[in-house]
């Protein structure tokens, strides 16, 4: 059909890779015209994600391609996709206007700064027919701040704007349910092959597929933020760029004792105790710390409490160090809850590896909660570890079976790490 041909089409171009820095650098008091160049990209660079999510949706082994589930999930990518590229361009009129700004912005900075701006910059050019020629954000010399008085630009910029903004948000809400209708694509799956552990071409499969989902939304969630005013002062869009480790460790610390000890209804709930400089801090986005090092305290606290059980006076402590590097800022969170035995570390990472999967095919089961708390290595692991990916990071497990666990979270401080696109 014409919109397969249009995907394919769209799938062989590249990705194009944004580091925390540009997202930063791209949204800092954004004027309509730079929110207008942010959507531009977007317009450009998200049908080209999409389509190439679907074509590997369809090369899935096994017959997992024609599950009800995946087939659901595709769905939902074509839709978006369809959305987007039937999404108006930007009239020449606007266009025009913006450069025109743009220049002049930027003729005032060169004033300033007594460099001289690369005349490359903001000229934007492709046909409506064919996907860009990709690569252009990276190009883009954030030196020059070409904000301009958004009185210099038609009205209808702003409205341009809006209108995208809210394409975005129902594509965002669109997606919302594909990590759980995937994960009940491979119980579906494991049902099918009789088999407990999943194929290494699905586990990659699933690796590359929730990575690319983690920067499509971070990119969309990044565009919807910038065009509301800025609530904190250093936030720009999700990304905090003085974001306080102590500060978010310590919520994660409290929130994980809090749901471990409504969970096992426990008296007493195993310390954690934090080594960290206090004032440490650097550009990240805070809720994808919270997310990692909450998953890695209910792993630790699930362990401790499972092995002195649930009546115990004192459990061994849980210890949290944080360390800053030059290259690296790394979490560890050590725990005595007995370890795990070199032959399972492997399954750690494999989604849906454990009996928490049970829940998910009850039919009251919550499918937009799906984080039960203390399930255990259900998704939260694997999922971790991609967030810590996604901007240049890693985590890493090291475990003496009969003692206990050690879990390195590494998150680089070097925000010019691009998305790793898989
Ligand atoms: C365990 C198993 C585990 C997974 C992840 C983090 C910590 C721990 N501790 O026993």
């Amino acid at each position: 059909s014409e919109l397969a041909h249009r995907i394919a089409h769209f799938a062989r171009f590249p990705q194009t890779g944004v580091s925390l820095r540009q997202m930063v650098e791209f949204g800092r008091k954004p004027s309509q015209g730079t929110l207008l160049r942010a959507a531009q990209f977007l317009h450009d660079e998200l049908p080209i994600r999409l389509a190439h999510r679907v074509v590997e949706l369809d090369s899935l082994p096994d017959n997992l391609n024609q599950m009800p589930s995946v087939l659901r999930v595709k769905r939902m990518y074509i839709d978006s996709f369809n959305e987007l590229i039937n999404f108006p361009r930007v009239s020449e009129r606007i266009k025009e206007a913006v450069k025109a700004a743009t220049v002049q912005g930027m003729t005032e900075r060169r004033h300033l700064s007594g460099s001289s701006p690369n005349p490359a910059v903001g000229d934007i050019q492709r046909g409506s027919s064919s996907p860009p020629p990709s690569h252009w954000i990276p190009r883009i010399q954030h030196r020059y701040h070409y904000e301009v008085q958004p009185a210099e630009l038609p009205i209808d910029v702003a409205e341009y704007n809006r209108s995208f903004v809210k394409a975005l948000e129902r594509i965002k809400r669109r997606h919302d349910p594909v990590v759980t209708a995937l994960a009940q694509g491979v119980v579906e799956y494991k049902q099918q092959q009789k088999s407990d552990t999943i194929d290494a071409r699905v586990q990659h499969f699933l690796d590359r597929f929730y990575l690319s989902r983690i920067g499509i939304r971070m990119l969309i969630g990044q565009q919807i933020e910038l065009n509301q005013p800025q609530k904190l002062p250093d936030y720009v869009g999700v990304i905090c760029t003085h974001t306080t480790i102590a500060s978010v460790v310590q919520e994660a610390i409290d929130n994980a004792r809090f749901i471990c000890g409504d969970y096992y209804m426990l008296m007493n709930v195993p310390e954690i105790e934090l080594h960290c400089p206090h004032d440490l801090a650097f550009m990240y986005v805070p809720s994808h710390l919270h997310h990692m090092v909450f998953e890695l305290l209910k792993n630790s606290l699930r362990a401790v409490v499972e092995l002195y059980g649930d009546e115990a006076e004192r459990y061994p402590p849980i210890k949290v160090v944080i360390a800053e590097g030059n290259e690296d800022i790394t979490v560890k969170v050590s725990d005595e809850g007995g370890g795990i035995p070199r032959s399972a570390m492997e399954q750690v990472w494999q989604y849906m590896y454990t009996t928490a999967q049970t829940p998910m095919l009850d039919p009251s089961f919550d499918k937009s909660d799906f984080k039960a708390p203390l399930a255990g290595f259900g998704y939260g692991l694997p999922l971790s570890r991609l967030y810590a990916r996604y901007f240049g990071g890693d985590l890493k497990l090291i475990s003496m079976e009969g003692y206990g666990t050690d879990a390195y979270l590494h998150l680089s401080r070097l925000s010019n790490n691009e998305e790793p696109l898989a």
